[in-house]
């Protein structure tokens, strides 16, 4: 991965490679730790953090469900966010806040063991491809079922929960597919193993609701809003599975992935990104880099100082 200088470890800038962990520590043994995905996009004005806040309060909520008390608040992690992004001097770049129990006790119950904190920043391309983000992806429907509202909290974004997108992944990867496409426990479409899914059928844009045990996802907020605002209809309801063949186009978003078109699903071909996830794409892409007025209130602008208050020196 590439790395930046410094990682914030629990209120302290730390250089990167000194930012470890005890081996006994909670969260290593159970998956109690609670994250965000996070990317800055540079703009025109400079490195400014995408839905900050809405992600800060997400990783707060994660927080509380999982009985994890956050030693800091949504207000001071951005600031130490933004903080880092200037001190390791990054423009675009993916963010990694984690809360996670630490080193104390082991056992099941060990409120005793510490909530640590860390945010990491450093530069991340396109989670699956630029020419996916392009030409559009290679999805397979996994055999693995998302973890269902009764087991897990599918809303949050815990740690120990990604276990089984990796299962999907893995899956999916090593059948030669770029993204695996998971069912819910009913047997309905639910999301890709990092990305919210969206099909388009009849020219309407249709996409699994919060009962299907999808991620409370950022980015299926602001794709919602964008679609609507451009004319499109979005209806949220269950997704039967040969919806997915059966659709005119289909793409995927998340965090890290972006905007990505699906060109086949299953062996089925769906083609090229279609006329409808084009404009969306164009419209969210104008969006992350402030090219798009109507939401510059989505971004959070990191101010960088560019030298031009500080004292000039007079040479003698
Ligand atoms: N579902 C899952 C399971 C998921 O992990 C993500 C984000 C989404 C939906 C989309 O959520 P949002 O980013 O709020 O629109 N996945 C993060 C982690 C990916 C990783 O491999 O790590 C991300 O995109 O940052």
């Amino acid at each position: 991965m590439d790395q930046a200088e410094l990682i914030w470890h629990n209120g302290e800038f730390v250089p990167w490679e000194d930012a470890k962990v005890h081996v006994l520590s909670h969260a290593l043994h159970y998956g109690t730790g609670v994250f965000e995905g996070i990317r800055c996009y540079e703009t025109e004005r400079g490195p400014a953090v995408f839905r900050h806040a809405d992600h800060l309060n997400r990783l707060a909520k994660s927080a509380e469900l999982y009985y994890l008390g956050l030693p800091y608040s949504p207000e001071e992690i951005g600031e130490a966010t933004r903080e880092l992004i200037r001190r390791n001097g990054l423009g675009s770049c993916y963010i990694r806040p984690l809360a996670f129990r630490g080193y104390g006790s082991l056992g099941l119950y060990a409120t005793d063991a510490p909530v640590d904190l860390i945010v990491a920043a450093f530069p991340w391309g396109a989670y699956l491809g630029e020419e996916g983000q392009k030409h559009g992806i290679r999805a397979k429907v996994s055999s693995w079922r998302r973890i269902g509202p009764g087991g897990l909290i599918p809303h949050a974004k815990a740690s120990g929960q990604y276990l089984n997108s990796i299962l999907a992944k893995t899956e999916s990867t090593n059948a030669g597919y770029e993204e695996a496409i998971l069912l819910d426990e009913r047997g309905f479409v639910c999301e890709g193993s990092g990305e919210n899914i969206y099909l388009v059928r009849d020219g309407e844009i249709v996409t699994p609701g919060h009962s299907s045990s999808i991620l409370d996802s950022i980015n299926r907020k602001s794709v919602i809003q964008i679609a609507r605002d451009l004319g499109d209809t979005v209806v949220e309801r269950d997704v039967a599975r040969a919806e997915l063949y059966l659709a005119e186009e289909i793409f995927l978003t998340g965090t890290a992935a972006e905007l990505v078109p699906v060109r086949e699903i299953d062996d089925h071909p769906i083609g090229e990104p279609g006329e409808i996830t084009r404009h969306v794409q164009a419209k969210f892409v104008d969006a992350l880099y402030g090219r798009a007025e109507e939401y510059l209130e989505w971004l959070d602008f990191v101010e960088v100082s560019t030298g031009a208050d500080e004292p000039s020196k007079v040479s003698s």
